[in-house]
């Protein structure tokens, strides 16, 4: 085997977005473009020589490849081990899992999460740390410097290696180790949740429940933990065989993707309990029979309810939230009196809170829930914890979301998304809003008076790192909010987010549609940011 150095030339669109670069396949399959990144990733990190990576991705197509490819340039580059998930497989959280348990210097995932998959579907690329989470700013900055002047990389010029059979294999002075995929992480969340109670409650006989994997990498992790570990019967896992394409489908776990699944709970038949993943598994949607729980209430509930299971028994450090998820949790947080933390859009923004023990429970509005038990969002384990909850509880998850709201009141939420819009308009209507933030406090609309409004700054309370524009706020004096913001994973042209909240303190008003519930601030969000103007739409694509 000999170590190859090619020459390339740089590309000047590898910036890294919310969660890695991504881009269509087409685009990657470019000479040397998947190259290119994956050196310049290895160029900017330091002392890796003789250490160990973790890669893996979400099965979709182009992965098997890209893996190959990865292999020999770590192996060039001089790592000293890498661990490979069988098939070249591994969720997003599985890599966090193996990153943390085997002390791994990093990780490399394969995916572009929820986006669509397939010859002309999205692939994408991601560079983890040594605790397991996505790399910080300073990192994927300092790798998209680096992408702009590459001048070549460094590959081998050896056969494939064998990923189907677990085992160790020596390329050159590297020992490669393909792994179960599964096994670390089931184990793992053994360990958080109490299965002999949830097992109870599945052979009860008075519970029945539905998995939708999407045709992603979580049906490999649902069958081993849902089925063989928990009992769930194998009808109950719905789209549980990974495909490259995800069977042509979006598997984004919400009302709109995960209509199939949404159909079975919404139904006369419904069973008790509902839940999908996303094409990574890192998401999570929680429904209950003829009811849904957004992902910002999940995680308040999961806050409120910690105590009862085992890994959280012994009460919760503080919580964590993006900016544009709701204010549901800040009422547990105040309860409980522990701190509650407002983060940009970005699990990658709660890695340094869960790394000093400032945070224990992480969420998201964008259906990501996770704790310090990994530093990636993680879908089962919300599903599990749901489920631990309900087989403690005995009570519905219409129930419990019920008497949730009753005792702290309910923060209605909604997001629009308005995807592929032009860019240019999205971004206008951006700077318009950033222009007008200043004098909007004071002014009425309806019922409702603007008390701040602002650009999102978040100053990092760990190491002091600052990052701005991370979304346009505007508050009001009730506590209502509106925010927009530009999606950072989209590959083509832009998507513009409204997300809208009001909070409800009244149980006897607590059962309302949200969009009803949020009709005021959809029309006073319209009148302030003209979207319909900027975006050239009548209507959000999505309404989660
Ligand atoms: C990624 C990030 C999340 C973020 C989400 C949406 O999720 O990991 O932190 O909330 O994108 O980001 P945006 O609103 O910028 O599109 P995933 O599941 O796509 O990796």
């Amino acid at each position: 085997m000999n170590t190859l150095e090619v020459k390339t030339r740089p590309f000047p669109d590898q910036r890294p977005g919310t969660s890695g670069l991504r881009k269509k396949v087409p685009v990657f399959q470019q000479p040397h473009y998947l190259e290119n990144f994956v050196q310049s990733i290895f160029d900017s990190l330091e002392g890796f020589q003789g250490k160990t990576l973790v890669v893996g991705g979400d099965g979709r197509y182009y992965n098997r490849h890209a893996i190959q490819v990865i292999l020999r340039m770590a192996v060039a580059n001089g790592f000293g081990r890498v661990i490979v998930g069988r098939g070249g497989l591994f969720s997003t959280p599985a890599v966090s899992c193996i990153i943390r348990k085997r002390r791994a210097f990093g990780g490399i995932v394969l995916s572009a999460s929820h986006n669509p998959a397939g010859p002309d579907g999205d692939f994408g690329i991601k560079y983890n740390i040594a605790n397991g989470g996505p790399a910080p700013e300073k990192i994927t900055e300092a790798i998209f410097t680096r992408s702009r002047n590459l001048q070549c990389y460094l590959t081998t010029d050896s056969d494939d290696i064998d990923l189907d059979t677990a085992g160790e294999q020596k390329l050159g002075s590297t020992l490669i180790e393909v792994i179960d995929p599964v096994a670390d992480y089931a184990d793992l969340m053994e360990h958080l949740f109490d299965f002999d109670r949830i097992r109870s409650l599945i052979d009860s006989g008075l519970f029945s429940m539905r998995f939708d994997a999407m045709h992603a990498i979580t049906g490999p992790y649902a069958v081993e933990i849902l089925e063989n570990r928990l009992g769930v019967e194998p009808e109950a896992l719905m789209h549980a065989t990974p495909r490259e394409d995800f069977g042509g489908g979006h598997p984004d776990p919400n009302l709109v993707y995960a209509k199939e699944l949404v159909d079975v709970l919404f139904g006369s038949q419904a069973p008790d309990f509902g839940a999908a993943s996303d094409g990574d598994g890192d998401r999570n949607m929680i429904l209950g029979r003829q009811c849904f729980i957004t992902p910002s209430d999940s995680l308040a509930v999961l806050a409120a309810n910690a105590h009862l299971t085992p890994g959280y028994r012994q009460g919760l450090a503080g919580i964590a939230r993006s900016m544009p998820t709701s204010q549901a949790a800040d009422r547990v947080a105040d309860r409980l009196g522990i701190e509650l933390y407002e983060t940009p859009t970005g699990w990658k923004f709660f890695g340094n809170l869960l790394d000093a023990g400032k945070a224990t429970l992480c969420g998201e509005e964008s259906f990501g829930t996770g704790s310090d038990h990994l530093r990636e969002k993680d879908g089962l384990w919300a599903v599990l914890f749901w489920l631990n909850l309900l087989a403690v509880r005995k009570e519905s998850v219409h129930a419990i979301i019920s008497a949730h709201w009753r005792s702290f009141g309910r923060n209605y939420y909604s997001r629009h998304d308005y995807e592929g819009v032009n860019a240019d308009g999205a971004g206008e209507l951006i700077e318009s809003l950033r222009a007008a933030a200043g004098s909007l406090p004071g002014k009425r609309y309806g019922d409702y008076e603007v008390a701040f409004s602002d650009d999102f700054a978040y100053t990092d309370p760990v190491d002091g790192s600052l990052s701005e524009h991370q979304g346009i706020r505007i508050g009001f004096t009730d506590g209502s909010r509106i925010v927009l913001r530009l999606s950072g994973t989209g590959t083509e042209g832009a998507t513009l987010r409204l997300y809208l909240e009001r909070y409800e303190p009244d149980p006897a008003q607590q059962s309302l549609d949200a969009q009803d519930a949020l009709a005021d601030l959809i029309r006073i969000a319209e009148e302030i940011a003209r979207i319909r103007h900027f975006t050239r739409r009548e209507a959000p694509t999505v309404i989660t």
